[in-house]
């Protein structure tokens, strides 16, 4: 094993695309090289409206079954809920008196998420980065895949955790590499090659959920925004919109991209897009119906979960009780 990987998603519901192949399909491959924990990182999911208690259920089993579904071996890897393991939030606490305030300034997913209203934002979302950091870290995990949007967050991991053994003059926690894969590391809307595919966008024919049947799939790759030159060409500047979808089918066809942009250099993007379209219903579809079929029995899944919480609790208790001994809290 060539270490330990821990990564999560949020269940805020809309799983995309991105949330595929910039994370959950390189895990895929990851479980077989690293002890790999996969967590549905429910407590991130209340740091920003809507607070609908019955969706965030729904959507942390469906997060749930989109790893199982996709291929995450429950019974080789640990998956699990985040609040099922009080480590993260204690862990937390002691990163939030570790990390500076002027650090979190800096991150940028809070100021594009807090928008104009910054004064009204929560507390927990402008601290979301030391939560995360907390994730990784009760398992002293030394790989993170993530897509290039986290990429900010774990150097403040990195950070807190080189911050956190100078204090104590300790040697604990290792510093995390992110590990960034495959050619789809920045999945774009389909309606704005500029901005990233992304849950929360209100508008659903902006990306591909996983949940997507068929028809919508192939719907929505058909009337994604594209230019009106002919033939396509790798100009992620010029033409965002061409380099977006070829992006995506050379992910999708796990093949290079200078190979699919060669292949469709002369093609139309209608004709394109009927091959693309063909090409995500038979990658995605699939996964679906799984997701469908594990969905239809909730105690399946939620005895998943319990499993895998105890696993993950035994490693992160461990580890706090350690942190706390460290920082000289007395023991019970
Ligand atoms: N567009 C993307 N391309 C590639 N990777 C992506 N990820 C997210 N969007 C893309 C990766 O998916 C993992 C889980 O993300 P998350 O759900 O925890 O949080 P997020 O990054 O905030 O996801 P969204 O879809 O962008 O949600 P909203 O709309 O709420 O901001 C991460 O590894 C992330 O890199």
């Amino acid at each position: 094993m060539g270490g330990r990987i821990f990564s999560g998603v949020q269940p805020t519901g809309n799983l995309h695309l991105g949330n595929y192949l910039g994370a959950i399909r390189n895990w895929v491959a990851l479980q077989e090289q690293y002890e790999s924990i996969f967590c549905v990182v429910d407590m991130h999911a209340i740091t920003m409206p809507p607070w609908e208690p019955e969706a965030l259920r729904a959507h942390t089993r469906e997060v749930t079954a989109a790893y199982i579904a996709a291929g995450i071996d429950p019974q080789r890897c640990v998956i699990f809920v985040q609040s099922h393991v009080a480590a993260h939030a204690q862990l937390a606490w002691v990163f939030n008196c570790v990390a500076a305030i002027g650090w979190l300034n800096r991150m940028t997913q809070f100021k594009d998420k807090a928008g104009k209203d910054r004064e009204g934002a929560m507390a927990g979302l402008y601290v979301y980065p030391v939560l995360m950091a907390a994730d990784v870290l009760a398992y002293r995990a030394t790989h993170v895949p993530v897509g290039e949007d986290q990429k900010q967050h774990l150097e403040l991991m990195r950070d807190i955790a080189g911050a956190f053994n100078r204090r104590y003059d300790v040697d604990f926690f290792p510093l995390p590499e992110p590990l960034i894969l495959g050619t789809a590391t920045r999945v774009m809307s389909l309606r704005d090659g500029r901005a990233k595919m992304s849950k929360s966008d209100p508008s659903d024919n902006s990306r591909i959920n996983l949940t997507d049947d068929a028809d919508t799939i192939a719907r929505k790759v058909r009337r994604a925004k594209s230019d009106s030159e002919m033939g396509l060409s790798w100009e992620p500047e010029r033409r965002p919109e061409a380099a977006n979808l070829l992006n995506i089918y050379a992910a999708l066809a796990e093949e290079p991209r200078e190979a699919v942009v060669e292949r469709f250099a002369a093609s139309s993007f209608a004709d394109f897009k009927g091959t693309l379209a063909d090409l995500a219903v038979a990658r995605l579809a699939p996964i679906a119906g799984e997701m469908r079929r594990l969905l239809a029995d909730p105690g399946h899944i939620d005895a998943i979960l319990r499993a895998g919480a105890e696993r993950a609790e035994a490693i992160a208790s461990d580890n706090l009780a350690q942190v706390y001994d460290i920082v000289g809290f007395l023991r019970r």
